[in-house]
């Protein structure tokens, strides 16, 4: 596939950076933009040199400021249905990716934005980014995963709140309430962005594979998903990791995975 809204780069660490790259529109995500972005993530996912996602916005203002608004005058009730659903296709795709995806907020996060945001396993923002779910001004609601990803990051109050007022907020205040896992200066972004990454690389990957199936599987009711977490943890168990990782504990050494 030819990209031309996306970039996919990937650094001589095996980081690859997917950038949305439409600043003309504030990084809008139409059609196209939804169709490669989903290109990038499987092209990262089944390359084994690729060892997690930084995904950010081109430009220094916005991250994504939402759904292409301009594609909405056509929209009835039943496009509405079938595109929020494949939006949120592709989201469910990037919160499944068996590796760390890392949001780099650089600015503008608004709308599917934010909700972009959310489906990546961690968010770093800009000190000049900010967040907001603006839908109900255009008489809508969040439609890639808004009212359901928000309260389970930030509680139910304070996601009402945001939803309900369309309320715009900094990157501080997501950091206060637990929407963003750090904010730093945005010369510094994507450098700390890449370094969660990295760090996260040196761990047993199975292990975090796992850990990243145990964590989505926290919404189940709370015995089903211990159920899930013994079963995964037995799995861990039969790794050749974790063997060489108890081995390398023991033997006072750093450990050497593979990934087996
Ligand atoms: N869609 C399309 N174009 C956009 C969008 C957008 N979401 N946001 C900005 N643009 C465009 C503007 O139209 C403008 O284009 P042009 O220069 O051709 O007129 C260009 O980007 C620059 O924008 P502004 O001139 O408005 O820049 P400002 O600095 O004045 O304002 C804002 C920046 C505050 C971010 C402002 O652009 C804004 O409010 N944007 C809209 C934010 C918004 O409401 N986002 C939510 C959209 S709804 C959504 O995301 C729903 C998700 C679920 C969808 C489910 C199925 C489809």
């Amino acid at each position: 596939m030819d990209l031309q809204l996306v970039r996919y780069d990937v650094d001589e660490d095996g980081v690859a950076v997917l950038t949305i790259d439409r600043p003309d529109k504030l990084n809008a995500l139409n059609q196209q933009v939804l169709g490669e972005l989903d290109h990038a993530v499987r092209q990262a996912r089944s390359d084994d040199a690729v060892r997690g996602i930084v995904l950010t916005g081109s430009g220094d203002k916005a991250f994504v400021a939402g759904a292409d608004i301009a594609q909405f005058q056509t929209l009835d009730a039943l496009q509405g249905t079938r595109f929020a659903l494949q939006g949120q296709a592709v989201f469910n795709r990037i919160e499944e990716m068996p590796k760390p995806v890392v949001a780099a907020v650089n600015g503008y996060a608004l709308g599917g934005g934010c909700e972009l945001a959310m489906a990546c396993h961690l968010r770093i923002a800009a000190e000049t980014a900010s967040f907001g779910q603006p839908e109900v001004n255009l008489g809508i609601l969040p439609g890639y995963g808004g009212t359901q990803r928000l309260p389970r990051l930030v509680g139910r109050g304070i996601a009402t709140e945001l939803i309900l007022t369309g309320e715009r907020i900094s990157a501080q205040r997501a950091y206060e309430i637990g929407l963003v896992n750090r904010v730093v200066p945005a010369a510094e972004l994507i450098a700390t962005a890449k370094q969660y990454i990295l760090t996260i690389a040196s761990k047993a990957p199975l292990a975090v594979s796992m850990s990243l199936d145990a964590l989505r599987a926290s919404d189940l009711p709370l015995r089903q998903g211990l159920r899930y977490e013994a079963a995964l943890f037995g799995q861990a168990c039969g790794t050749e990791d974790f063997k060489e990782g108890v081995r390398a504990f023991l033997e006072r050494r750093p450990a050497t995975f593979k990934g087996l």
